[in-house]
C-alpha cells in the first residue's frame, strides 16, 4: 500500500507520531510518502520505503500572507498522482485535513480519488480548532475524511462536545517503540546530580498550555525538603519565563539545569526518578509516556487525557490542574519512599509496554485495510 502522510515536521507530538508510524509502516514494507514544510524531526529517510516531499510555498510581495494551505493542496494533489497513492493520512486537522479534502476535489475532478484519514492529536481540537476564524472549517474537514482517529477517549469526547461531528471516530492511541528506551549502560547519572541527590525532568515545547511555570514552583517546593535537581529539555516561548524565575531564585541556578532541544532523549529520561507534566490541556501526553518507557514515573496534571494514560497510585499522582501544593507533596512523598518509587518505576515501564508499538501498529493497519474496503 502506498500512503501520504501529511504532518508538522517540527518537534510537535503530532509530528513525533505521524513520522514514527511512518517509519514504522515502511519498515513493513508500506511505500510512505511524507508531504510537509520541512524534513520532519525525527524521519530516517535512509529506509528505501519513504520518500520526503517538501511543501514549496512561492512568496510574491503582493501577500500579506503567503498561501501555504494552495502549496500543500497542490503538492498533495501532485503526489498522489504522480506516485499513485492509495490512501493519504494527515495528521492534526489544521490545514492537513482541509487541504486534502480540497487536493481529494481537484483529483475528482479529473475521475480521480483517494481516501482520507485524518488524525486528530489535540489542540486542533482543544485551543486553536475552536477559534470561529477555523472552526466551521475544522468541523467541515473533519466530517469530509473518509475515517477519523483520535488519540485518545478523552479528545473524542472534546471534539463530539466542541463540534457537529457525523462521523464515527475511532479511538487509537499514540504509542511508544520501547526497543528505543532500552536500559542505558553508560549514561553518567553523577554529570548532572550528586549520590544523594533525585533527578526530577520536564521535558516539552515550553508553550503556556505545558505551565513550565508549575514545573518551577513544584520543584521549588520539593527541593526544600527532598536534595534534588531539575532538568529541562526542550526550547520554546516560555524560556522566558523560566530566565526570570531564575533571576528571582539565584539560590536555584546550580539546581536547574537548562538543556534545550536533545537528541538522545532517553538516555536522560533513564536517569531521572519523577517527570512532571503539570499541563493545563493534554489530549495524550505523549512526553509523559516516553518518560515511562525509560522507567520514570510521572506526577501530573490530570487534564484531558493524561488520566488514560499515568494511573493514580500506580504509575504515579495526577492532581487537579493548578494544584502545585498537591503536586509537590505527591512528588515528594514518591521520592521519600524508596520503596514506592521503585515499584512505581516497574509499573510505568509495564505501562509503556501497554502502549507498545507492536500493539497500536496492527490496529493502524486494520483501519486503514478497512478504510479501503469502505471506500
Ligand atoms: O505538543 C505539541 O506541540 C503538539 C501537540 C499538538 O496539538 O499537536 O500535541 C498533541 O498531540 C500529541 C500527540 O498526539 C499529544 O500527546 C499531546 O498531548 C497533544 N497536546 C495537547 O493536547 C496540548
Amino acid at each position: 500500500m502506498k500512503i501520504g502522510i501529511l504532518c508538522y515536521p517540527t518537534y510537535g507530538g503530532s509530528g513525533i507520531v505521524a513520522t514514527e508510524l511512518g517509519m514504522s509502516l515502511a519498515k513493513k514494507g508500506y511505500e510512505v510518502h511524507f508531504i510537509s514544510s520541512n524534513l520532519p524531526a525525527r524521519l530516517d529517510i535512509t529506509n528505501p520505503n519513504i520518500f520526503f516531499h517538501k511543501v514549496n510555498v512561492q512568496t510574491y510581495p503582493l501577500f500579506q500572507y503567503q498561501p501555504y494551505d494552495i502549496a500543500l493542496s497542490s503538492m498533495i494533489y501532485r503526489v498522489v498522482n504522480l506516485y499513485k497513492l492509495d490512501l493519504l493520512h494527515a495528521h492534526y486537522a489544521i490545514p492537513y485535513a482541509y487541504a486534502a479534502f480540497t487536493a481529494k476535489q481537484m483529483l475528482k475532478e479529473e475521475g480521480k480519488d483517494v481516501p482520507l484519514v485524518t488524525t486528530l492529536h489535540g489542540t486542533d481540537i482543544t485551543l486553536v480548532g475552536q477559534h470561529p476564524s477555523y472552526k466551521h472549517a475544522v468541523e467541515f474537514s473533519i466530517n469530509q475524511s473518509d475515517t477519523v482517529t483520535s488519540v485518545s477517549e478523552s479528545l473524542k469526547a472534546d471534539t463530539l462536545k466542541f463540534f457537529n461531528i457525523v462521523k464515527d471516530i475511532k479511538v487509537i492511541t499514540n504509542f511508544i517503540d520501547n526497543k528505543d528506551f532500552k536500559e542505558c549502560n553508560d549514561c553518567q547519572r553523577s554529570q548532572f546530580a550528586n549520590d544523594d541527590e533525585k533527578i526530577l525532568i520536564h521535558v516539552s515545547n515550553l508553550r503556556p498550555v505545558k505551565r513550565v511555570e508549575e514545573v518551577l514552583q513544584i520543584f521549588k517546593a520539593v527541593h526544600k525538603k527532598v536534595k534534588s535537581k531539575l532538568i529541562i529539555i526542550g526550547e520554546g516561548p516560555d524560556m522566558e519565563k523560566v530566565t526570570q524565575f531564575l533571576e528571582e531564585n539565584p539560590e536555584l541556578i546550580d539546581k536547574i539545569k537548562l538543556l534545550g532541544k536533545v537528541n538522545d532523549l532517553y538516555r536522560i529520561l533513564h536517569l531521572s526518578d519523577v517527570f512532571l507534566l503539570p499541563s493545563e490541556q493534554e489530549s495524550f501526553g505523549l512526553a509523559a509516556l516516553e518518560a515511562m518507557a525509560a522507567h520514570t514515573p510521572v506526577i501530573s496534571s490530570n487534564a484531558g487525557g493524561i488520566p488514560e494514560v499515568n494511573i493514580q497510585g500506580e504509575t504515579g499522582f495526577l492532581a487537579e490542574v493548578g494544584n502545585v501544593e498537591a503536586m509537590a507533596n505527591y512528588t515528594i512523598k514518591l521520592l521519600r519512599d524508596e520503596k514506592l518509587l521503585e515499584k512505581m518505576k516497574k509499573n510505568a515501564k509495564a505501562q509503556a509496554i501497554r502502549f507498545d508499538l507492536q500493539n497500536i501498529l496492527p490496529i493502524y493497519e486494520e483501519m486503514y485495510a478497512n478504510t479501503l474496503k469502505d471506500f
